[in-house]
C-alpha cells in the first residue's frame, strides 16, 4: 500500500553519496586511548589523519551508546548518552567537529528494532498497567501450557542467537519477543508512540550534527502475524529470519521516518536488511518513492553457507558473479551498498581470497578491485584496507561473541561435542572481524597499552598500518587509489555494469560504461596464473588506471592479479 505522503514525494537532489566511500569503525576494536583494553572515542580521535589519508568521505560508527554490552553495544539502554566505556557526549561532539574539519561525514548506528532490557522503556513496559505496557511484543503463553515451562513459548520462532525468540518475564506473567539476545527485546513499532519516540531521538542526533544513519536490522521492525513458522529440521524451532523480515507495514514506517526525520536534509541513510529481496531493496531505494539512500542486502554473504553461518564452504565464484549481475542490473533506479566485510562477517581475504603469506596482499587488492569497481556505494571495514585476516581460533575461551558462544553452548546441549563445532565457529565467527585493529608491529599491535578484550591476530608484525603507509605498493595504498578512482571517474560511480565470462571460475571480468566512457576490469581470482581467453575487448594498448602487478604479458594474469583499464 502506497501512502499519500509517499506518492507526493519528488526525486531527491541530495544524492552526493553516489560517489562516496564509507569507512566503518567498530569502536571496541579500533583504538584504545585510556588503556583499559577496549577501544574508545578518544582512540578514534587519535587516528583521524589516517582516515583522511585513505580518502574516505563518511565514517559509520558502530554503537557507542549506553549499553550493558550483551551484544557489544547493539543492546542500547540510553539512546541519548554515550557509554563510559567509549567516552562522553563531549567526546562525540569533538569527533563530529574534527571529522567535519577534514570533510568527512559521520553516520551513527541506529538500533531501533530492539532496545536493551535495561532501557527505561522496557523496565516500564514490564508493568502491564504502565503507559508503555504495549511498547514491546508481549504475548501470553501458548494455549494450554503453563507459563514459563518448556514449549510454552507463544510461537516456535527461533532467535538469531540460538534458542527460542521468546523470554518469559515472571513479573509480568507473559513472554516478550527477542529476535536477538534475551537482553534485546523487540520494540513494538505498531504503537505510534514508539515511532514518535524513535523519530525524536533521531532528530536529537541530527541537531548534534551527525550526517545520517545506518539502520540496524531495519526490515525487522514490521512483523508478520505472530504464528508458528515451518520447523528448521532437527531444531524444534523456526530459525528462518527471512520469514520475520519485510513485514506488511515497512513502507508505512519508513515513509513516516522519512517525513519526520530524513527528508530534505542531505543525509545518507542505509538500511541493514537481512533476508530482504532484490525487489524490496529496489523499492526502499527508489529515488522517487523510496525512503532510504541504500540498503545492505545479504544474498552474497550467504553464498558460502550451509544450514547456517557456521557451516562454511569454499567461496563459490561463479555463483557470486551471477549474484553481482542480478543486483547490479536488478536494483534499477535504486542504489546498492557494496560490501564484503563488516563487524558481522569473517575477513574477506581469508574467506574469498588466499590468506597465505604468498598471496595475501595480491588477493586482498584484487578483492578490493572487484568490489570498488561495481556500481553502488563501497564500504570499507576497519582493517580491510590492510588485508587483515581471520584469527586462528581454537578453543571456546578464544571467543567473545554472544552469537558464537550461544551457538556452541546450544549445540553442546543438543549433544554435539565441542570439537565438532569449533572448526565451523572459527571460520564463521563474527569475532574474526573484531580482533583489534593492527596499527603497528609492536605490543598489542599499537591498539592498546593493555591486553585487549579480544586477542590481537598473531600476524600483526607482518600486517599493520605503519608498514603499509610507508610502502607505496601496499594493500592500503591500493585502497587509497581505488577510492580516488571512484571520486574522479563518473564511469566508476554511475556506469552500466556488464559481466563478461560469467561461467569462468578463475576470472572475474567486467566492463562499466557511461556514454563514451568505458573501463574494463580484469581479475584473476585464483592462486594460479591464467591466460585470458580470446574474444575480450582489445586492451593491450589501453591506459591502465590501476593494477596490482607490473604488467608483463598483457594476455596473462598472475595469481590474484587485477587491472582496471580505460577502453575508450
Ligand atoms: O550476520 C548475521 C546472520 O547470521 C547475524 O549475525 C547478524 O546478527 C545480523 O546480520 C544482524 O546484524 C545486526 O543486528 C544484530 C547485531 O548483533 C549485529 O552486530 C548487527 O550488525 C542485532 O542488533
Ligand atoms: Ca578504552
Amino acid at each position: 500500500m502506497t501512502s499519500i505522503v509517499q506518492s507526493a514525494r519528488t526525486a531527491r537532489p541530495d544524492d552526493w553519496w553516489r560517489s562516496a566511500v564509507v569507512y566503518q569503525i567498530y569502536p571496541r576494536s579500533f583504538a584504545d586511548a585510556n588503556g583499559d583494553g577496549i577501544g574508545d572515542i578518544k582512540g578514534i580521535l587519535d587516528h583521524l589523519d589516517y582516515l583522511s589519508m585513505l580518502g574516505v568521505d563518511v565514517v559509520w560508527l558502530s554503537p557507542v551508546y549506553s549499553s550493558p554490552q550483551d551484544d557489544n553495544g547493539y543492546d542500547i539502554s540510553d539512546y541519548e548518552d554515550i557509554d563510559p566505556l567509549f567516552g562522553t557526549l563531549d567526546d562525540i561532539d569533538k569527533l563530529i567537529e574534527e571529522l567535519h574539519d577534514r570533510g568527512i561525514k559521520l553516520v551513527m548506528d541506529l538500533v531501533v528494532n530492539h532496545t536493551s532490557d535495561e532501557h527505561a522503556w522496557f523496565e516500564e513496559s514490564r508493568d502491564p498497567e504502565s503507559p508503555k505496557s504495549d511498547w514491546y511484543w508481549w504475548r501470553p503463553a501458548r494455549e494450554g501450557h503453563e507459563p514459563g515451562t518448556p514449549g510454552a513459548e507463544p510461537t516456535n520462532w527461533g532467535s538469531a542467537f540460538s534458542g527460542p525468540a521468546w523470554q518469559y518475564d515472571a513479573a509480568r506473567g507473559e513472554y516478550f519477543l527477542h529476535i536477538f539476545s534475551r537482553k534485546q527485546p523487540d520494540l513494538n513499532w505498531e504503537n505510534p508512540a514508539v515511532r514518535t519516540a524513535v523519530f525524536d531521538m533521531m532528530n536529537w542526533w541530527l541537531e548534534r550534527g551527525v550526517d545520517g544513519f545506518r539502520m540496524d536490522v531495519i526490515n525487522l521492525i514490521s512483523k508478520p502475524e505472530v504464528v508458528d513458522g515451518p520447523e528448521t529440521p532437527g531444531t524444534g524451532l523456526c530459525y528462518d529470519l527471512s520469514l520475520l523480515a519485510d513485514g506488511p507495514r515497512m513502507h508505512d514506517f519508513l515513509g513516516e521516518m522519512y517525513d519526520a526525520v530524513l527528508k530534505g536534509k542531505n543525509l545518507i541513510s542505509v538500511g541493514e536488511m537481512p533476508g530482504t529481496t532484490l525487489e524490496k531493496a529496489a523499492s526502499y531505494t527508489d529515488p522517487v518513492t523510496g525512503e532510504l539512500s541504500m540498503v545492505f542486502q545479504f544474498e552474497h554473504v550467504g553464498l558460502d553457507h550451509g544450514a547456517n553461518r557456521f557451516e562454511v564452504f569454499d567461496w563459490p565464484w561463479v555463483a557470486y558473479k551471477k549474484n553481482v549481475v542480478r543486483w547490479q542490473d536488478g536494483i534499477g533506479k535504486g542504489w546498492n551498498s557494496l560490501y564484503f566485510e563488516n563487524h558481522d562477517q569473517p575477513r574477506s581475504v581469508s574467506r574469498m581470497g588466499d590468506d597465505s603469506p604468498q598471496f595475501r596482499e595480491a588477493s586482498a587488492k584484487t578483492l578490493a578491485t572487484i568490489l570498488h569497481t561495481q556500481r553502488g556505494t563501497p564500504y570499507v571495514y576497519q582493517g580491510e584496507e590492510l588485508g587483515m585476516t581471520n584469527y586462528p581460533f581454537e578453543a571456546e575461551g578464544d571467543f567473545r561473541d554472544i552469537e558464537s558462544l550461544n551457538y556452541l553452548h546450544h549445540a553442546m546441549q543438543l549433544g554435539a561435542p565441542a570439537e565438532a563445532v569449533l572448526p565451523g565457529l572459527a571460520r564463521g565467527s563474527r569475532d574474526n572481524a573484531r580482533t583489534p585493529m593492527q596499527w603497528d608491529g609492536g605490543v598489542n599491535a599499537g591498539f592498546s597499552e593493555t591486553g585487549p578484550w579480544l586477542a590481537v591476530n598473531p600476524n600483526a608484525s607482518e600486517v599493520n598500518a605503519v608498514d603499509q603507509i610507508k610502502d607505496p605498493e601496499s594493500v592500503f595504498h591500493h585502497y587509497r587509489r581505488l577510492i580516488q578512482l571512484r571520486h574522479d571517474e563518473p564511469v566508476v560511480q554511475l556506469g552500466d555494469f556488464e559481466m563478461l565470462l560469467p561461467d569462468d571460475e578463475r576470472l572475474y571480468v567486467c566492463t562499466r560504461t557511461l556514454g563514451d566512457e568505458q573501463v574494463l576490469v580484469l581479475a584473476n581470482v585464483s592462486s594460479e596464473a591464467v591466460r585470458l581467453p580470446l574474444g575480450l575487448p582489445d586492451h593491450g594498448a589501453c591506459e591502465v588506471l590501476l593494477a596490482t602487478h607490473e604488467i608483463g604479458d598483457v594476455d596473462v594474469l598472475a595469481p590474484w592479479e587485477s587491472r582496471i583499464v580505460r577502453l575508450s
